[in-house]
């Protein structure tokens, strides 16, 4: 699990944009664009360096489904290649369409990404054979095949005299420029139900470093939208947090990623544990839902979750999104509640 920080990136990222080769044709990089978004892969490339870079478009989670990027172009051209830039963890490329006027999507590559995993960054470059012009281009990521967020830069469409065309505007199969931060709240949001298994009391503690927690939770009859989470919990290691937050991800019964959000590690208080109330974009749960966390802790850093082992059964789970949940025991809960609130 690869870890960010946007506040981090923003600080520490060197604008370079407008350095473009001579023969470019196509949109600047949109300076308004959200790091991370589908927009960051319009535009000529502009991410200097490999790595965890706002001006390239990345997926909401590193590795845990198929992702796809379709660009729009400002006029339709011969198309000759589609070179796909690459910028973090590249590799992961496994097919290229275009789209006729009428809309109809075709392949025009399928295959073993040209630049290898092992490469820090690369452009892969597809010929294109079709004999309609070309405005469209969607390009396949087999995101799970390549550990870590397979960042795109920019997308070039080539034309039959060499030119390169860059992408004006672009979608995606998912973003993490939708991840949003967790809000503090001084305490439980009046006319909430809360789901929870476990009392005030933690008999333990846990941290994990490769892996994360899990808990699930039946809906209550009425309650419909997760609107705040509340955590047992204190932080350890150095006294200065670390400049990075944590996961928080909401599942469906099968464990599959539903919405994911992020706290800064600093919202957390080194030592002692207690409750922490933390509010989240209202969002609707299915009858049977999971609650996950994630630290990415290590000796220098991480977070204790409260364990309660005053419960008559388990509903809590190890586990990550992308490599799934495993049930805990002997019989114990993680410290986690959830709260709901009515449909609107
Ligand atoms: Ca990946
Ligand atoms: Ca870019
Ligand atoms: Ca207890």
């Amino acid at each position: 699990m690869t870890y960010r920080s946007t506040t981090q990136c923003f600080v520490t990222f060197l604008f370079t944009a407008g350095v473009c080769a001579a023969g470019v044709i196509g949109a600047a990089a949109d300076r308004s664009a959200r790091p991370f978004g589908p927009e960051q892969a319009t535009g000529a490339p502009n991410t200097p360096e490999a790595g965890e870079m706002p001006t390239a478009w990345v997926s909401l989670t590193p590795d845990s489904r198929k992702e796809w990027l379709l660009l729009e172009y400002p006029k339709a051209v011969k198309a000759t290649a589609v070179r796909v830039v690459q910028t973090d963890n590249p590799g992961a490329l496994e097919r290229v369409t275009v789209f006729n006027h009428r809309g109809e999507e075709i392949e025009v590559w399928e295959g073993e990404d040209p630049t290898p995993p092992i490469s820090s960054m690369g452009t892969s470059s597809v010929a294109v054979k079709v004999d309609f012009p070309v405005q469209r281009v969607k390009v396949y990521l087999d995101s799970a095949a390549v550990p870590g967020s397979n960042a795109i830069d920019a997308v070039g469409l080539v034309d039959d005299e060499k030119k390169i065309h860059w992408a004006t505007s672009a979608t995606a199969s998912s973003s993490y420029a939708d991840v949003e931060s967790v809000q503090d709240l001084p305490k439980i949001p009046e006319g909430t139900v809360c789901v929870a298994h476990v009392d005030n009391t933690a008999e333990g503690k846990q941290s994990f470093a490769d892996t994360g927690f899990g808990v699930r939770f039946t809906r209550p009859d009425g309650a419909a939208r997760l609107v705040a989470i509340q955590l047992f919990c204190g932080r350890y290691g150095h006294p200065q947090p670390p400049q990075e937050d944590f996961h928080i991800y909401l599942l469906d019964g099968d464990w599959k990623l539903i919405k994911e959000w992020t706290c800064p590690y600093a919202r957390i208080a080194r030592g002692e544990q207690r409750w922490y109330t933390f509010g989240v974009v209202p969002t609707d749960v299915p009858r049977e839902f999971g609650i996950g966390l994630c630290f990415n802790a290590r000796q220098t850093k991480g977070i204790y979750v409260g364990v309660d082992t005053d419960v008559t059964t388990s509903h809590s789970y190890t586990g990550k999104p992308e490599s799934g949940y495993q049930p805990v025991e002997p019989k114990h809960d993680w410290m986690v509640r959830g709260f709901l609130t009515p449909a609107q």
